[in-house]
């Protein structure tokens, strides 16, 4: 099937029952069975590729020494605590691969489905789905037990939203508020195929991921453990 084709498909099914966007905090939706099953196998096949270079699946090391539980290739522009470069020269000192033009136009079709006027309110989110142009994509795995502490996604230098995706293992995603890492907070579950999407006034909320169920991956999704999570961002950078 085609890139294109591949995310023309309507939902015709949702993978969950009473699928379709919700509004978690003002900006951010949460809109589960986003993606089909064949649409997560078939980005599965792609993270694949993905991991085979020029540079490999990394835990970032933190700037206290700790490493990461998580394992992160990136797309468009490399990431590493706290900066965005061309070049992965904290693992190899290789160019990353090009983000992929069909990664945009999936962005621009998520925040369209996320950003509906019945559920995000503000028109001026609705409006911001046109003209999406992701540069960046953190393809993350979770494997064993791995987790992420509460962060704020602020090495950008652009306040356009984020677009999240699941695929495999279900998670706790925790959404929390712009002040403090701690309450007030919502857990959301985000099950394989899941969108979510932080924009608007949750840009820079505090969220993180406490737990990953192993062993919870449907069978249909392409992954028979962990997780992959995909986050596409607008660097704005040059
Ligand atoms: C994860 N996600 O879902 C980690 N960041 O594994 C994130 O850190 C994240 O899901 C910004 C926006 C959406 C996210
Ligand atoms: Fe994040």
């Amino acid at each position: 099937m085609s890139e294109d084709g591949l995310f023309e498909l309507e939902l015709v099914q949702p993978a969950v029952d009473d699928a379709g966007p919700r509004l978690v905090g003002p900006g951010a939706v949460h809109v589960p069975g986003w993606l089909t099953p064949v649409q997560q196998r078939w980005i599965v096949e792609r993270f694949g590729e993905w991991t085979r270079g020029p540079v490999p699946l990394r835990a970032a090391t933190l700037p206290g020494g700790h490493q990461m539980s998580v394992r992160t290739v990136c797309l468009g522009w490399h990431w590493q605590p706290y900066k965005y470069t061309r070049t992965a020269s904290d693992v190899n000192g290789q160019p990353v691969l090009d983000l992929p033009d069909w990664m945009v136009r999936l962005g621009r079709k998520a925040l369209a489905a996320a950003y509906t006027t019945e559920v995000a309110a503000d028109p001026s989110l609705a409006a911001l789905a046109g003209d999406y142009t992701p540069d960046a994509a953190l393809v993350n795995w979770y494997q064993d037990g791995a987790a992420m502490g509460m962060h704020q996604d602020k090495d950008e230098a652009s306040h356009a939203p984020v677009v999240s995706l699941s695929i495999g293992d279900t998670c706790r995603f925790r959404f929390g508020n712009t002040q403090t890492r701690t309450k007030p907070y919502t857990d959301v579950l985000l099950r394989s195929g899941d969108l979510f999407v932080f924009g608007g006034p949750s840009r820079f909320a505090f969220h993180g991921i406490p737990k990953v169920f192993a062993g919870t991956a449907p069978q249909d999704c392409g992954l028979e453990h962990g997780r992959i999570n995909i986050t596409m961002r607008v660097t704005g950078l040059s």
